[in-house]
């Protein structure tokens, strides 16, 4: 690659609407030179370095659209309202800061933190607290941006000119620069863009290999035209499903998401949050519009496979397990508000908490539902809580919700099967977390008042480490002392004895992956149970059996019981020794053969799983 050519880095620019994105834009005196959903601004930074910024339009921030444009090689400038007297700006700073990192895994990409608006506020610390908990925060600029204030904040823009000047310049280090023949591609691209929003791959080809630009080149090639917006080159995307035109306008995917995600007959028919694959097709087949530039933006059926894969990778949609090619959970879609009216039963369920160090990303939750939403009851979902009614243990329910500003998701489970139903809702959490290494929380279980053996009661708040009460659990403990109180194990956990080594533990092992001793403690100590009672029962039968204790019993010493009483006692003591050894055998069989169903059960709903994965993939080729 020429190494001489000139360097375009994105800058972009997100936060909530009307935080004073476009301001702070139009302070840095660049040229507009796209406009749209997505305004472009391209910013000189040196000879050799030009930044374009890139300015989200409020129904783009609104909806997360956002998100499609994300990728390392940026710099992210990370807009809040300091000014703003409602709300929660810190926790709006991490729910944005949560998004960015999603598509970042190694946290690389430097963030500038700018608190806008500043003339309405002197809060500084509350801010500063994020610089600790996010590494790829560069830097925490108090400014205000608008035309009025631009006098007054005159050094603290330079300030931040100055900090975001420096890492476009580092993030311009680490880049290939395109060359002049690449430079003529991209002319063309822009051209082709105004025909149609997608070109061949065998067009791109042709282009490239007119510019001198070979096939080894192209993927690099293809990844900085994706890195500078040019072309939206998803890789895993592409090769997953056999993908092969390249989508040249990013309002494509912006308007097309927005003509979903704000369709009236979607919101008012369903209110729970679903979108078919019929429904996608009718309302963006016959839909085709201008952007700003007199682009023309059409959604013809071949391409609405790739758009709705587009919405599953950035997590505006959610395929729905049982019909993960035809069927989508959009969360946005989903009520905002908790139902008024929850017949659940809180009086005597199971509490559990999660509760997050650092703030709790919205795909948890959403990905709990997608997870759960074939046991949702009368459609009660909205957007942070979902009402589960089990579809196999009859009269179990689960209500789980979320406290965003709090980091704590929430589960309560009741009816006849908690210990049942508790362990599947609480893997599927772990499962979900596992996918994200770096969020920490802490497990909280509640006591239960009824679980109450000795002490005071310590209120319905009384609650437990989960890790701490699972290790006293393991080690044997029947007893848990917490708050005031000393608690009974069993009850907390609804379980009866026989329910102990069971379940839960299963669960944590699938979250965890460790192997829990407790399973094949509680299988050895079964074990040692039955041959006691069997060896006691034998030595009864011995003794029963043997001639000294006939003569006794026929004896003078024994002037009650005749030889006849005799030998009817000892059928009756043989008997129930049979009869316990039967019986023990059976419960433990029994067991086996339910531990054997509950594997089998999840075995198949795994092999469902991968099915539909495969079937997925198989159907899109
Ligand atoms: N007091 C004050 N108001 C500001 C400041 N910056 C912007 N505003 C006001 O905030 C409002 C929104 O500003 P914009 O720059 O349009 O905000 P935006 O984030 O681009 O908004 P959307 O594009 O709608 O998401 C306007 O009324 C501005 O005048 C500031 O520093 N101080
Ligand atoms: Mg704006």
């Amino acid at each position: 690659m020429n190494m001489m050519g000139k360097n375009r880095v994105r800058a972009i620019f997100v936060g909530n609407r009307k935080v004073g994105k476009t301001d702070l834009i139009r302070a840095l005196q660049g040229k507009v030179i796209r406009k749209g959903d997505i305004e472009i601004t391209e910013w000189p930074v040196e000879t050799n370095l030009t930044a374009h910024l890139w300015d989200f339009s409020a129904h783009v921030c609104e909806n997360g659209a956002y998100r499609f444009f994300l990728r390392a090689g940026c710099v992210y400038v990370l807009v809040i309202d300091a000014g703003s007297p409602d709300g929660n700006p810190n926790q709006t700073a991490e729910d944005q800061l949560e998004y960015l990192s999603a598509f970042d895994a190694d946290a690389r990409t430097p963030v500038l933190l700018v608190a806008n608006k500043w003339d309405k506020t002197l809060k500084e610390d509350r801010y500063r607290c994020l610089c600790k908990d996010y590494p790829n925060i560069q830097g925490f600029y108090p400014l205000s941006s608008s035309p009025e204030y631009r006098d007054r904040f005159v050094h603290e823009l330079a300030i931040f000119e100055t900090a975001l000047v420096e890492q476009l310049r580092k993030t311009a280090e680490n880049q290939p620069r395109f060359s002049d023949n690449q430079l003529t591609v991209i002319k063309a691209l822009r051209q082709a863009s105004q025909q149609d929003s997608f070109l061949e791959k065998h067009l791109f080809d042709e282009l490239c290999r007119q510019q001198g630009i070979d096939e080894k080149q192209r993927e690099d090639f293809l990844d900085l035209l994706d890195q500078s917006g040019e072309i939206i080159y998803l890789p895993n995307l592409y090769r997953l499903y056999d993908f092969n035109n390249y989508l040249l306008n990013s309002s494509w995917l912006t308007h097309g998401a927005h003509r979903i995600l704000h369709e009236n007959a979607l919101r008012h028919r369903h209110g729970i949050g679903i979108v078919h694959w019929d429904e996608v097709k009718l309302i963006l087949t016959h839909y085709t519009t201008t952007d700003e530039q007199g682009n023309t933006l059409s959604y013809p059926e071949k391409r609405l496979r790739f758009f709705v894969r587009v919405m599953e990778e950035f997590g505006i949609f959610y395929p729905s397990r049982d019909a993960p090619n035809g069927k989508w959970i959009v969360p946005a879609l989903l009520p905002g508000d908790r139902p008024e009216r929850l017949d659940f039963e809180h009086g005597g369920a199971l509490r559990f908490d999660f509760r997050f160090e650092t703030s709790l990303p919205r795909h948890v939750f959403n990905l709990f539902i997608v997870e759960h939403y074939t046991d949702i009851h009368n459609q009660q979902v909205w957007q942070r809580g979902i009402y589960l009614k089990n579809r196999i243990w009859p009269d179990t329910k689960a209500l789980a919700d979320v406290d965003y500003q709090a980091g704590v998701l929430s589960m309560e489970v009741t009816g006849p099967h908690v210990d049942l139903y508790f362990p599947e809702l609480y893997a599927s959490v772990l499962k979900i977390l596992k996918r994200i290494p770096k969020l920490k929380c802490k497990q909280f279980l509640y006591m239960n008042e009824s679980a109450l053996i000795r002490g005071k009661s310590s209120g319905k708040d009384a609650h437990a480490n989960f890790e701490e009460f699972l290790k006293g659990k393991a080690a044997g403990k029947y007893e848990h002392v917490c708050g005031l109180g000393t608690y009974d194990v069993q009850k907390v956990l609804h379980s009866t004895p026989r329910d102990m080594d069971r379940g839960l533990d299963v669960s944590i092992r699938e979250g965890t992956e460790k192997k829990s001793p407790t399973e094949r403690d509680s299988i050895n100590t079964i074990a040692a149970v039955v041959s006691a009672i069997a060896g006691v029962m034998t030595t009864i039968i011995t003794i029963i059996n043997s001639e000294v204790f006939l003569d006794l019993w026929a004896s003078d010493f024994n002037p009650f019981i005749s030889g006849a009483w005799a030998s009817g006692i000892k059928a009756l003591f043989g008997g129930v020794a049979v009869f316990l050894v039967l019986w023990v055998t059976l419960r433990y069989i029994l067991r086996q053969l339910r531990n054997i169903w509950l594997r089998l059960r999840r075995w198949v709903s795994d092999f469902r799983h991968w099915f539909s994965l495969i079937s997925k993939s198989l159907i899109d080729k």
